[in-house]
């Protein structure tokens, strides 16, 4: 007995063009035969394979959904099936994907000028050059508004100080996008809330250190870091000058969150896919153990989360195309994605027995890094909230 291919079963190929199913075609291909071999021991190792960066520039993953400037211009479904087939090998990949598309290069796309955008994304799309996005302070993450990095003005310059946390890709950089409160006594750029503003900073400038985060049980095979700006002098023109206020960085975060929704659906078919091939090929009391009704039920409940999951991400995706996705929306899909896909590598777990616990299976991985994912780009939490407020009116925070 073999286990079938779970994504026949609703036929999603027919809700996708051919285009689409190119990108996703390609992506699992690279998923397969460049991370898969190699996964297990990266996650022991602590390891990032940077050498498949340029890799996966060269197939257009990255910045895949900006145009011009060397990106791909492709849809935003297109960009999902790749982050949902990036996550079905390991969520540090899709992460990665993540860091340098939506958040990095998203930012000076969105709110760079004409000279930041040739000078940096072109070569962020061939990978040449990694980008990373600070927002995070060391103090927690829910809290954005809370920062205390500064930027005080100097002259026609800039001098920042301060630090964050938790920032991907960041010992790795080239360039880091940084989001500081600005203490300029003109007030031209901005006050209150909206003296919030970004800036793109070299990681070589002088006061840059970046230092990668050890001890950690999840996201191992891709790096976070901590990073202090002491007296780092930028230009003039480091400034972002299309972004004032947290719009700047909440406008970035929706594009990474709606890759969240896409990419834990993968996370969670690799589980599922575990838990169905063993159920064919295991036998316990005389017969495989998917002859058994727990076991069916089990299965099925997976199924029906991943398969509802991939159609809501699907319907968002439609809805991005169409530039109809709200903030809102996109909570519910991350909120969803990653707490089913959690569940279902909890029950793969428990399908797999004993065995579930060790790295043969990649369930145990997959429920470790979808702890880190459940955490960053808002916490469950947050999203509850950001819905409750979008039902009630009534702001809990
Ligand atoms: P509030 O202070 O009222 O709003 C500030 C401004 O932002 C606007 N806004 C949004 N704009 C676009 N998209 C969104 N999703 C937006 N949400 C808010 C808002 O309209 C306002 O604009 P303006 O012009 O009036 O100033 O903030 P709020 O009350 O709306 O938000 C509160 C809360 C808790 C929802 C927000 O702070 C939040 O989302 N917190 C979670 C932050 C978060 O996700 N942090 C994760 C950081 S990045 C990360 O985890 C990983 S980086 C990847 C890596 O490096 O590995």
């Amino acid at each position: 007995v073999t286990a079938p291919r779970i994504d026949a079963v609703f036929d999603l190929d027919a809700l996708l063009s051919d285009e689409e199913r190119e990108w996703r075609d390609r992506a699992r291909r690279f998923a397969q035969e460049r991370i898969l071999p190699v996964i297990e021991q990266d996650f022991e190792d602590k390891h990032f394979r940077k050498e498949l960066v340029r890799e996966a520039g060269e197939l257009g993953f990255l910045g895949m959904h900006l145009a011009g400037y060397g990106c791909a211009g492709a849809s935003a479904v297109s960009y999902g099936l790749v982050c949902l087939e990036l996550e079905a090998a390991d969520s540090g990949w899709r992460t990665f994907v993540s860091v340098q598309g939506s958040l990095a290069m998203s930012s000076i796309h969105k709110y760079g000028s004409e000279e930041q955008k040739q000078r940096w994304l072109p070569g962020m799309a061939t990978g040449e050059l990694i980008g990373c996005f600070a927002l995070t302070e060391p103090q927690g993450g829910s809290d954005p508004a809370a920062m205390t990095t500064v930027a005080r003005r100097d002259g026609d310059g800039w001098v920042l100080d301060g630090a964050k946390r938790w920032i991907g890709l960041a010992s790795l950089a080239d360039v880091a996008v940084v989001w500081a409160r600005v203490e300029d006594p003109s007030g031209a750029y901005g006050q209150g809330a909206h003296a919030i503003r970004g800036f793109l900073v070299p990681t070589s400038t002088p006061g840059f250190t970046a230092t990668p985060i050890d001890g950690k049980l999840a996201m191992r095979a891709s790096v976070q870091c901590d990073i202090t700006f002491e007296g780092v002098r930028l230009d003039a023109d480091a400034i972002l000058p299309g972004a004032s206020g947290l719009s700047g960085p909440f406008g970035c975060l929706n594009e990474a969150r709606y890759g969240i929704v896409w990419g834990a659906m993968g996370a969670a078919r690799s589980c599922l896919e575990a838990a169905l091939e063993r159920s064919v090929t295991r036998e316990v009391f005389g017969k495989p153990i998917g002859a058994n009704q727990l076991i069916q039920a089990k299965l099925a409940d997976m199924f029906l989360e991943v398969e509802k999951g991939v159609l809501l991400a699907l319907h968002l995706g439609r809805l991005k195309e169409r530039g109809a996705l709200t903030p809102a929306q996109i909570s519910v899909g991350k909120l969803n994605s990653v707490r089913e896909a959690l569940q279902i590598a909890h029950e793969a777990r428990a399908i797999l027995a004993g065995d579930g616990i060790t790295d043969a299976w990649p369930v145990m991985r997959h429920a470790a890094n979808l702890e880190a994912v459940r955490t960053y780009e808002g916490t469950d939490e947050i999203h509850q909230l950001i819905l409750g407020r979008a039902l009630t009116g009534l702001n809990a925070f």
